[in-house]
């Protein structure tokens, strides 16, 4: 299973746009709120050149990208906890994701209807964010009551850690703090994940402009503003990177190179979730297919080996590993064998960003 993603924002930010971008699908999108009420879901393939310089020197029968699988809902308003607009109760389709995009309108076209009646993103965010929070507060206070009543009956050490920590949780939320600023012990954390908490998972805001001088202004003096406060904001034209994606390659890159834009936006994304995540790339080679696999920084070769099969993990013995940048720079798998290149790794061994690694393992009886 690879990576998930959850998009939110007020409605009408271009949240279904974006995810269209992403997932080259064709979800509805209106220049009304609320176009979208049942999620939209979709998988994209994570782009990875070395994974295509792999594919020239390994020559596989077949390739298999890392993926990351996007869930677009519907928008959320100011009181949406009190059940304004659609309510907050499809947030439960994010609550499963690992990282959270949030869309801030940076566009202008008086076509398409603000629900404040302004574009004035920073607001925006403040609105979206407190509801998240909110939400948030509602789940850890419904479980703080039945907790109460768990623990008139019984004792229960277990329940009391679990009593603390989400009291420390509905404190946070109370004061507007997202759990994700909190300095939560892993034990803590731990007591937590079943709740799956949308303030603790990592945030991205991304900035949805238009070709205009005022949306191109606006975001300058946002971004400012985010940075020193250590968030991060990345600018797309969703709706313009939807139109140029039709383009030949060609025409395209003189139309990013009118709009000053480097390349699309919207790969950023993608990229940049990973990096909040902590997500590396490794992968793995065989008679049947060259594949790329993401697992956090710091993951033992086991476990890791479990991404591909669980049997792997269990029946361990050991990882032999190449690093990319030694396999492209001896042209083949055979020379880097020769060369001293390809290590054999115990179970303690951390994979690295760009390993290669063919796991032995016992396989079940
Ligand atoms: N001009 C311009 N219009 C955009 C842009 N992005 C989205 N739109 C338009 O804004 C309207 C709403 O876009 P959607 O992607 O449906 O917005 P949403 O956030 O999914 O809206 P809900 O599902 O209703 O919450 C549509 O008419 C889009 O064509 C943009 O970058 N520029
Ligand atoms: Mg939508």
């Amino acid at each position: 299973m690879g990576l998930q993603v959850g998009i939110v924002g007020l409605p009408n930010s271009g949240k279904t746009t974006l995810f269209n971008l992403l997932t080259k699908s064709c979800a509805e999108v209106a220049g009304h709120p609320f176009s979208t009420i049942t999620p939209n879901r979709g998988v994209v393939e994570v782009p990875d050149k070395r994974l295509e310089i792999l594919a020239q020197i390994l020559r596989p029968p077949r390739i298999v990208q890392a993926t990351v699988e996007f869930v677009d809902v519907a928008g959320l308003v100011e009181g949406a906890s009190k059940g304004e607009g659609l309510g907050n109760q499809f947030l439960s389709h994010i609550r499963a994701v690992d990282a959270v995009v949030e869309v801030l309108r940076f566009f202008m076209d008086v076509n398409v209807p603000h629900v404040t009646g302004e574009i004035h993103p920073v607001r925006d965010k403040d609105i979206v964010d407190t509801e998240l929070l909110l939400a948030d507060l509602e789940v850890a206070e419904r479980r703080l009551e039945k907790l109460s009543d768990l623990l008139r009956k019984t004792k229960n050490e277990k329940l009391v850690e679990e009593r603390e920590v989400l009291e420390r949780c509905v404190e946070h939320l109370s004061r507007g703090i997202p759990l994700r600023d909190v300095d939560f012990s892993p034990k803590e954390r731990d007591l937590l994940k079943p709740y799956q908490f949308i303030t603790a998972k990592p945030i991205l805001y991304v900035a949805n402009l238009d070709e205009g001088e005022l949306s191109r202004k606006l975001f300058e003096r946002v971004e400012k503003e985010f940075r020193e406060k250590n968030l991060v904001l990345i600018p797309v034209w969703a709706k313009l990177e939807g139109e140029l994606a039709e383009l030949e390659e060609e025409e395209r890159q003189a139309f990013l190179q009118e709009f000053g834009v480097s390349g699309f936006g919207f790969l950023r994304v993608v990229e940049e979730a990973y990096r909040l995540l902590g997500l590396i790339t490794f992968y793995t080679y065989g008679d049947k297919e060259l594949r790329a696999w993401e697992v956090l920084r710091g993951t033992k070769a086991p476990r890791a080996a479990s991404k591909v099969h669980t049997d792997m993990e269990k029946g361990f013995i050991r990882a032999e590993v190449v690093h990319f940048n030694d396999l492209v720079a001896c042209g083949s798998l055979e020379r880097a064998r020769e060369e001293g290149k390809v290590r054999f790794e115990g179970k303690d061994y951390e994979i690295q960003d760009g390993d290669i690694v063919y796991f032995r393992f016992t396989p079940p009886r």
